[in-house]
């Protein structure tokens, strides 16, 4: 009798146990089960530095490392030029953890922590590691009223009503999670900036935010309103060439310096959508960024200065922000750095490489990727963005002879510092993302941001190892999945180089016919497409914006004809008639078809991949993935059926009889209006 009670008491213990730990994705990739104490008594964790930093080096082996002694090791010889980087050699049955400083020693933690999840074995070990850049940084583009600017996993993590006294313990969730991919800088708040951020009680607000994250090895950076003089200092106006406007913002960053010693500095969108800027005074970029680089420079701050500028003038967006910067290079003061979007026009499923990268050899540049899926079906479509990200860090610019990639001219430029920044895609969600695959943006961003070598496949197995499972009858088909979800998104939304074409304002689903009489052109889908009854695409050759010059030879003359631009953007740059034979000898029409059904059937291919997976882990990730596929197979159809609808009214060329047909009425699909806030 006894023995059944006890029996039951078990029984029900560990359903317990499975229940609290229900696999809501909260946990993200920091799967490590905490050690025991009869574990622990087993193996000794050596670290003689009492810092913050090391010391959460020390606690995170302390709780979670099972396999023998470790020791943390502060180098004195390392490289100065060599800050973060860490050494891991397997000594005997001990393991030794050697860095410059406590930060390299905390990622050496996280790596070794991430082979012992992984499964790795663990004799031998000779591992050397060093980022790719300094600053390893996210982006919110959280509003103090606790909206996420193109947020699609609920409210701000920052809870600014609440702080500083209420401390959510997400705060430092979030801090270990960074930590453990390396990124070690975040900006707070959206670069549409409220001045209030600057305000003594913010101030204080993001003291404790940053108080909390230091440990972690990360600083705090804030995005500031270039209007903040006058707007919260009551001065006439905030000319950056006005000595009192200067000594505002010199007084403010020394009033921030008081709170958070190591705060890194100011993001600046300027004179773009509507910011104020120093242009409101006559002004240039480097008058503003430069007057606040003064500012910052005691302290050893930085400034990011957004590149992201364009206005409703009758010249190409796609060209404005070279027009804008290239003319000023040289200008700039050596703690600003140039923060260039990717690709030349918004965040799109595929842009050629910005052609600023490069152009300007006496700048420092970083780049800025999108990790939020704002034209990439928000939280609902599964997209895995290291190959976009790759595509952008691996294009030649043919700017220097040797390590003119994108990655390599912002890695070794005229830079103070290196950096690279992605817009993250983190709110209060359970699971953090909103979507369980988004979690693996964030994670390939963060570990890109550490080496730009690792490919998106090594990547993709990586974090599906440690975060589902290492069974590789999971690992083996979903990475595969995951490295072609980019394609996939890019055939049923925008392919052969069609970009913008989405619904106004919220950017989800469809638009191409969308026009707002009166309305800025260089926010309609038109401008992009130019379909009429010749054909479709932008001119971006000679005969048309010549936008193709800003890059240089040979990439000019290959993007600039038809006959050798890859397809992948051939509707980019040329206007391209319907009937145009493309290099599978097919007309342009036919291919679009033909794109289009790819897409949906890539997605109706994960679909069916998913589901083969059922049983191989736990049943609530598994379903809530399985209804976001659902959405995107809807949602993939629907783009289908809008693009070639619509388009087909001026190609008047049937869809080959080969494909699907169309499953909607295309006046109906008009008429489909979503609800979405789209909070500025
Ligand atoms: C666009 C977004 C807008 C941002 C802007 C930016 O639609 O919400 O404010 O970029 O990056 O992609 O400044």
């Amino acid at each position: 009798m006894g023995n059944i009670v006890w029996y039951i008491v078990c029984l029900l213990g560990i359903l317990c146990h499975q229940l609290c730990q229900a696999e809501d994705g909260s946990q993200l990739w920091l799967r490590y089960a905490r050690v025991t104490a009869s574990e622990a008594a087993f193996r000794k964790i050596h670290c003689p530095y009492r810092d913050a930093v090391a010391s959460t080096a020390a606690a995170e082996l302390q709780d979670y490392w099972r396999r023998g002694d470790v020791d943390l090791q502060l180098d004195k010889k390392w490289p100065k030029w060599q800050p973060d980087g860490y050494r891991i050699r397997s000594l005997g049955s001990k393991t030794v953890i050697s860095a410059g400083n406590s930060t390299g020693l905390l990622y050496g933690a996280f790596h070794l922590l991430r082979l012992q999840q992984q499964g790795a074995a663990m004799q031998g070990l000779d591992i050397s590691e060093k980022p790719s850049y300094a600053l390893r940084m996210l982006n919110h583009w959280d509003n103090l009223d606790g909206t996420v600017e193109r947020g699609y996993a609920g409210h701000s993590l920052w809870k600014w009503e609440e702080l500083p006294g209420v401390i959510s313990p997400r705060y430092r969730e979030y801090a270990r999670a960074n930590a453990s991919i390396g990124i070690n800088a975040v900006v707070l708040n959206n670069v549409n900036a409220s001045p209030l951020i600057l305000r003594a009680d913010y101030l204080e607000k993001v003291k404790t935010l940053a108080d909390i994250f230091r440990p972690y090895g990360i600083r705090v950076f804030l995005s500031i309103n270039f209007s903040a003089p006058a707007l919260l200092g009551n001065l006439p106006d905030s000319d950056p060439l006005r000595p009192v406007v200067a000594g505002w913002w010199k007084d403010k960053a020394d009033e921030i310096y008081r709170l958070i010693p190591d705060f890194g500095g100011f993001l600046v969108k300027a004179n773009s959508e509507g910011q104020p800027g120093p242009q409101d005074y006559g002004r240039t970029h480097a008058d503003g960024a430069n007057m606040l680089a003064a500012a910052l420079r005691p302290h050893r701050g930085l400034v990011l200065w957004r590149a992201f500028v364009y206005n409703p003038t009758a010249e190409d967006r796609a060209k404005q922000a070279y027009q804008e910067f290239v003319p000023l290079d040289g200008q700039f003061d050596d703690n600003v750095i140039l923060q260039i979007k990717n690709g030349p026009i918004d965040f799109q499923p595929r842009e050629p490489f910005n052609p600023l990268f490069g152009a300007m050899p006496k700048t420092s540049q970083m780049v800025e990727f999108q990790i939020t899926q704002e034209y990439l079906g928000f939280s609902n479509h599964l997209v895995y963005l290291a190959p976009l990200f790759k595509e952008t860090l691996d294009a030649q610019t043919y700017s220097r002879s040797e390590a003119g990639t994108v990655a390599g001219i912002t890695q070794r430029g005229p830079h103070l510092v290196s950096a690279i920044a992605g817009v993250a895609n983190i709110g209060e969600d359970r699971n953090w993302c909103g979507h369980h695959f988004a979690q693996a943006n964030w994670y390939a961003f963060g570990r890109l941001a550490w080496n730009t070598g690792l490919s998106s496949n090594s990547l993709a197995r990586e974090w599906l190892s440690m975060t589902f499972s290492p069974d590789p009858a999971l690992v083996n088909p979903l990475s595969e999945l995951m490295v072609e979800s980019r394609e996939a998104v890019v055939n049923y939304m925008m392919p052969l180089g069609l970009h913008h074409i989405f619904a106004f304002e919220h950017h989800y689903g469809p638009e191409p016919w969308g026009d707002i009489p009166g309305g800025r052109p260089d926010w309609m889908p038109w401008y992009y497409h130019n379909a009429d009854l010749l054909g479709i695409g932008f001119d971006r050759t000679a005969t048309g914006s010549n936008a193709v010059a800003q890059y240089r030879s040979p990439l000019r003359e290959q993007f600039g004809q038809i006959g050798s631009c890859p397809e992948q953007y051939l509707l980019w740059f040329h206007h391209v008639p319907w009937k145009h034979r493309m290099k599978n000898g097919r007309s342009l029409w036919d291919n679009l078809c033909y794109a289009y059904q790819q897409g949906v059937d890539q997605v109706r291919g994960f679909q069916r991949q998913w589901d083969s997976l059922e049983g191989k882990m736990d049943t609530q990730r598994f379903q809530e993935v399985q209804s976001k596929l659902k959405i995107q197979a809807r949602d993939a159809v629907w783009w289908r059926d809008a693009c070639l609808l619509y388009f087909q009214t001026f190609s008047k060329m049937p869809i080959p009889a080969a494909l699907e047909r169309p499953v909607h009425e295309l006046d109906e699909l008009k008429k489909i209006r979503l609800d979405l806030k789209h909070h500025n």
